[in-house]
């Protein structure tokens, strides 16, 4: 039998008892954002006259949600980073701050503190034997077409098996992570391998979610950046491999037609000679285009969790040196 009570007066006091509304101490925002949530679902469980079973099904899910990084691997499957980067999109607009290379999601995986390098460096450490050497080049520039000198470039992707270094214990300390520093001319150039796609672990709760959507969990190949210099807006972006099955079918909502670039490959020997290499490589270009900004808050990446970022921050702020 179908009741409806939430908006009986005892629901309705029982939910600001419950979001803290008549105690003195405690969080405003908080307990205004927890009240308006606990009621959207408390709504929703009266609307939907959901079951106690179904109900601690959910809790369950969200127990195992909270192991591993698994929360922040659904939160882009259900679209959040892709909503924030709307919303900042749109903020960007609005103070006439649009324009230069498209944002879009950082994703869960990054790690602060990776190895600097000025204008070329190598970001695998070798040991990769399935994956096809790549060199990643590219020139920063602004709006006007001028070259950014000394922009910070952070560059992070996975591997051949589509696993990254930290959260996947079997590869080096910081493979396939870098900070490159742009030369005179803006221009950043690595060498490295070709990443493959992510796909979500089958088992875990983030898939069974999106098994109970009709969904599947696989990203095509592509690689993060965070790139900033002063005077710019600091810009996270990713670029997605073109013809990847996924490139345009990304369950994360990263893809931006601007963000899809080709790896071209050279089989010839000439080519493979002049590059020092002994086999075949691919070419990967991305060129970015920052736009100008005065407001120093704009010009760093916002805060939230990373791993590994509280102790670089420590770590510089021992050192005495300004915390980026
Ligand atoms: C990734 O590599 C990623 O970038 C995102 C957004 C989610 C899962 C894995
Ligand atoms: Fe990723």
């Amino acid at each position: 039998m179908t009741v409806k009570i939430f908006d009986t007066p005892e629901v309705q006091d029982f939910l600001n008892t419950v979001a803290g509304l008549d105690q003195d101490s405690g969080n405003e925002r908080a307990k205004q954002i927890l009240h308006r949530l606990l009621s959207d679902l408390y709504r929703l469980i009266d609307d939907y006259d959901v079951t106690p079973e179904e109900f601690w099904n959910a809790v369950s899910l969200l127990n195992a949600l909270g192991h591993g990084t698994q929360f922040g691997l659904l939160a882009p499957g259900l679209g959040f980073d892709h909503y924030l980067d709307m919303r900042m999109d749109a903020q960007d607009e609005a103070r006439g701050l649009a324009g230069g290379t498209p944002r879009t999601i950082e994703g869960p995986l990054y790690v602060a503190g990776a190895p600097e390098v000025h204008g070329r460096g190598r970001m695998d450490d070798g040991r990769d034997s399935d994956g096809e050497t790549m060199w990643l080049t590219g020139q920063v520039r602004d709006t006007d077409g001028n070259p950014v000198a000394g922009a910070k470039v952070e560059v992070w992707h996975a591997n051949s098996k589509g696993g990254y270094s930290f959260f996947d214990p079997t590869q080096s300390e910081y493979n396939l992570r870098r900070s490159i520093i742009t030369d005179s001319q803006g221009r950043y150039a690595v060498r490295s391998i070709i990443p493959s796609g992510y796909g979500c672990p089958p088992d875990s709760p983030t898939q069974q979610l999106l098994d109970l959507l009709g969904r599947h969990g696989q990203r095509p190949a592509h690689i993060h950046y965070f790139i900033s210099a002063p005077g710019y807006k600091h810009l996270t972006t990713q670029i997605n491999l073109a013809g990847d099955p996924y490139t345009f079918d990304d369950f994360a909502y990263a893809t931006r037609e601007e963000l899809v670039v080709p790896a071209n490959r050279f089989e010839d020997q000439d080519a493979i000679a002049r590059r020092e290499l002994d086999g075949p490589f691919s070419e990967v270009t991305f060129d970015i285009e920052l736009a100008r900004t005065d407001d120093p808050e704009l010009q760093h990446r916002h805060k939230r969790p990373r791993a590994k970022e509280d102790e670089q921050d420590q770590a510089s702020q021992l050192a005495g040196t300004a915390k980026v």
